[in-house]
């Protein structure tokens, strides 16, 4: 068994030997300080000697100057430009499971638009009785739901296939984001049009200069693609679509098609125009597979992590992370504090929903010993998330696409933490 990070490899043993030394719970650790002198306590401070901003100093709210590190991030070297290009949501940095849209990663093919709700127009046709044009407004008038689910786009993680690469959940991770979104069922909208019988696919494109085109098969179209406007309450932000995007539950985020101007419904998918070569998953023996849509379970520990680490002495920790499957909701997260020698149920923080992020929470005693942290999600199918090795043994190590892999990190007696492999 061994560890690898930054190309060199210690034993596993020399790793596990300070992590499995320090055993049981600690007694009388507290959380809190006994009362003594201190200045932010006893003495007046500048804030409370003058008065603060009005109400109308911020129309629009952004955080505090203080959380300036709490931003998306991208990798300099992983694409040519910014225009197709990707960054990554901070999410070693935030808690709950909904994602503010100011930090939520941007996945772009041919960069974000500006389009606005007057020059908006959504085209439903093809194998339809009544080919139908919709307006910004036209759409506001049909029946609307809420629902949160989690964009993750598919090469989420794909940088690790070949070795422990990245230090931070931030890039390891961050392409997902989940959010509260309002909108209309597609299928309102293919009904109102009337999908005749040949009608199997839906090819939907975006309004971008890459249109992003993609087929659906109608059967999923009908199911729970939503057709959104809103996200977490707010208007989509451009780079996510604004003023529509589709919204394809579980499923890959190249399937989601922002500022969404087509559908057309098809007998089949619509190959010749999309970038199939693309989203393959490579497979061991070389081959590829393709159509692998739905997002497998998965699950990583936000913190402690490279990004996020132990700062604050023994005593009490809280470790905690996100877990999310495409097949529905989350069952349990089991958490490993030594490389997977023992495993721990995680609490999760709230009722599991369908394809959306599930916050969990493990509540440690740590007492300065080294830990290879990770976490294990199931979900309501019974699919349990891999191990990296297992994985591997079906897709080799040249993939891109669909790493649901266990993660993880080694966090040292200093509380720094740093992504490895073991195996
Ligand atoms: N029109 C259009 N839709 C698009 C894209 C695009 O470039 N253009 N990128 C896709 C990809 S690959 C992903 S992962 C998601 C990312 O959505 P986000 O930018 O809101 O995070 O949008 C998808 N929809
Ligand atoms: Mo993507």
């Amino acid at each position: 068994m061994t560890v690898s990070f930054n190309g060199k490899k210690p034993s596993r043993r020399a790793v596990l030997k300070g992590a499995l030394a320090a055993g049981g719970a600690v007694a009388g650790a507290t959380m809190a300080r006994a009362a003594g002198p201190d200045l932010l306590i006893t003495q007046t401070q500048p804030w409370a000697q003058g008065l603060g901003e009005g109400v109308d100093a911020t129309p629009y709210g952004l955080p505090i100057r203080f959380e300036s590190d709490v931003v998306r991030r991208n990798v300099e070297w992983l694409t040519a430009d910014t225009i197709s290009s990707i960054n990554f949501t901070p999410i070693h940095a935030l808690d709950g499971t909904i994602t503010p849209q100011g930090c939520a990663f941007e996945r772009h093919h041919s960069g974000a638009i500006e389009l606005r709700k007057e020059d908006y127009r959504l085209m439903i046709n093809g194998l339809v009785d009544t080919p139908l044009v919709f307006t910004y407004e036209d759409l506001e008038r049909f029946p609307r739901v809420n629902r949160v689910h989690f964009c993750e786009c598919a090469a989420n993680t794909g940088m690790e296939w070949a070795g422990a690469q990245l230090n931070g959940a931030q890039f390891t991770h961050g392409m997902i984001h989940n959010m509260e979104y309002s909108g209309v069922p597609l299928g309102t909208l293919l009904k109102e049009a009337g999908v005749q019988t040949e009608g199997k696919w839906v090819y939907v494109e975006g309004a971008d200069a890459s249109s992003n085109g993609r087929s659906i098969p109608l059967e999923k179209a009908m199911e729970d693609v939503l057709v959104a406007f809103k996200a977490n309450g707010e208007a989509l932000r451009k780079e996510h679509g604004y003023p529509v995007r589709l919204v394809v539950p579980g499923w890959e985020g190249n399937m989601w098609v922002k500022w969404l101007r087509r559908v057309e419904v098809t007998d089949g998918p619509v190959e010749s125009r999309e970038e199939t070569s693309k989203y393959t998953d490579t497979l061991a023996d070389g081959t590829s597979r393709k159509w692998t849509w739905v997002m497998d379970a998965k699950s990583v520990v936000t913190s402690p992590s490279p990004q996020s680490p132990i700062t604050h002495g023994h005593g009490p920790l809280v470790i905690t992370g996100l877990a999310w499957s495409g097949h529905g909701k989350i069952t349990r997260v089991d958490v490993t504090v030594d490389g997977g020698k023992t495993w721990q149920q995680a609490r999760l923080a709230a009722d599991p929903q369908d394809k959306a992020v599930t916050r969990f929470y493990l509540d440690h005693v740590w007492q300065g010993e080294e830990m290879l942290l990770q976490s294990r999600a199931m979900d309501e199918t019974g699919y349990v998330q891999p191990t990296k090795d297992a994985l591997r043994d079906v897709r080799g190590e040249n993939s891109i696409y669909h790493n649901n892999c266990i993660q993880t990190w080694w966090v040292k007696s200093d509380g720094e933490a740093e992504n490895v492999e073991i195996s």
